[in-house]
């Protein structure tokens, strides 16, 4: 197969000194960065992927105009384009440097006129992605179905009222997690594209919850009994395409896995621009994660905070991306998972090497932000002080709550007898621990 991207070299490490737009000013692969788990290369702390579905099928359209970029990879027919794919895919993530990729079914390969034929043509891609895999080591992060696109799925997939569209549903996970296994996956994801709701005037919500529990159940089952042992994941997203997703956000997500009994399974898929959307920061929802044991993997992108959608811009925000690294590092790192750019180029940034661009600026902005977090980790002056400021739950009565040694009358017995608090308390120095921020990034 002959090269795509002919005027493109392998992206290297040049530092920060170097002009070269087509190198890394930050990410350098092999050097080793000190976490509170001990040492890594820069390569096994980020586990960059990249996605298939933005990288190598989207074609810049929005709601007011037509793609503005070729997707077709040359190709004469869907088959052809479906391999060319493949290939392409591979020689973006050797010149970049990207060990894994992650991926829908239908990104891999469309939807054709029957499930069995869409069946059949996507074994003969994945067969081309194995082969490929086999020749270069890349590995596949994770994959997953898409239940949203096709027309079929417009009232909802796991969660629609008609049991038809369910077992298409089903049908389409079963299958897709065979595809995961046999390209060695480490995770499978849930991202619930149709799953909410725009009214409850015809909605039986609580149906619709348990029935998606139900799905998610089976393909636990299916996936355990096929030899998949990765983490499945769920990937919370407040709004878009529906009114009221019911994946909302890491919290309410954690609180359904506990209800049906998914937890052990699975974990959480955090997309930093879900995290906005639904009014939180991207670093809440990754702390969320992490203090209920539920950090799994990320899918690395940001919002523009002028707009109310999912843009999926690259990151380049690097207050966000070492506040997200620094969760990363306390969390004890990526295990199954890792960062899989689910992020598109501008619709204006249409030509092909506007590809390598937005990685470049991707990878590094995320390599910046490690190097940071592990910095802030180092220093100790905020995680000092965040420790001093609970100081008083470790004697006293303080450690008897935490013990479960104190009562309600214990605590008020203490509380008369100090009279009055506010005098002793002292200040949160939110500014002060900023400018301590500002001192480590830029200092
Ligand atoms: C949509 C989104 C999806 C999931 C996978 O907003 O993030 O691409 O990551 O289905
Ligand atoms: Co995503």
């Amino acid at each position: 197969m002959s090269e795509f991207f002919s005027s493109i070299p392998k992206i290297q490490y040049e530092g920060k000194a170097s002009k070269n737009p087509l190198s890394f000013k930050f990410y350098n692969a092999d050097e080793v960065i000190k976490a509170p788990y001990g040492e890594r290369t820069m390569k096994e702390h980020l586990k960059f992927a990249l996605s298939w579905w933005h990288t190598m099928c989207g074609e810049g359209a929005d709601m007011f105009g037509r793609g503005t970029t070729d997707k077709v990879w040359a190709a004469a027919t869907p088959e052809e384009r479906s391999a060319n794919k493949v290939y392409a895919a591979f020689e973006i993530m050797d010149k970049l440097g990207i060990d894994y990729f992650c991926f829908h079914d239908r990104d891999v390969s469309p939807d054709y006129a029957t499930l069995a034929e869409s069946n059949e043509k996507l074994d003969k891609a994945v067969a081309v992605i194995a082969e490929m895999q086999a020749k270069t080591g890349k590995k596949c992060l994770w994959g997953t179905a898409n239940n949203f696109s096709h027309p079929r799925y417009v009232h909802g997939a796991g969660t629609s009222p008609n049991v038809d569209v369910y077992a298409f549903a089903a049908a389409q996970i079963k299958k897709a997690l065979e595809v995961t296994v046999k390209l060695g996956g480490n995770g499978y994801v849930f991202w619930g594209g149709r799953e909410g709701y725009e009214t409850l005037l015809n909605t039986n919500m609580g149906l619709e919850l348990d029935n998606m529990a139900r799905l998610m159940q089976m393909a636990v089952a299916y996936g355990r009994s096929i030899g998949f042992k990765g983490d499945f994941y769920v990937e919370p997203k407040p709004k878009e395409p529906t009114k009221h997703q019911y994946d909302v956000d890491s919290a309410t997500v954690i609180g359904f896995l506990n209800k049906y009994g998914l937890a052990k399974d699975f974990k959480l898929n955090i997309e930093a621009n879900h995290a906005t959307l639904a009014m939180h920061t991207f670093q809440h929802e990754l702390r969320v994660a992490r203090d209920n044991n539920m950090f799994g993997s990320i899918d690395a992108n940001q919002g523009d905070t002028l707009l109310g959608w999912d843009t999926d811009q690259f990151p380049t925000n690097v207050y966000d991306t070492t506040l997200c690294m620094y969760e990363v590092l306390k969390a004890g790192g990526f295990t199954n998972g890792g960062l899989n750019f689910d992020s598109k180029a501008r619709r204006g940034s249409f030509e092909p090497i506007d590809i390598f661009h937005s990685y470049i600026a991707g990878m590094d902005a995320m390599a910046l932000g490690l190097r940071i977090a592990a910095k802030i980790i180092d220093d100790g002056r905020i995680d000092d002080f965040t420790a001093t400021r609970y100081a008083s739950w470790q004697t006293g009565i303080g450690a008897d709550v935490i013990a479960g040694k104190a009562d309600l009358a214990a605590l008020e017995k203490y509380a008369l007898e100090k009279g009055e608090v506010f005098g002793s308390l002292t200040s949160s120095r939110q500014e002060m621990l900023e400018d301590i921020l500002n001192d480590i990034m830029f200092g």
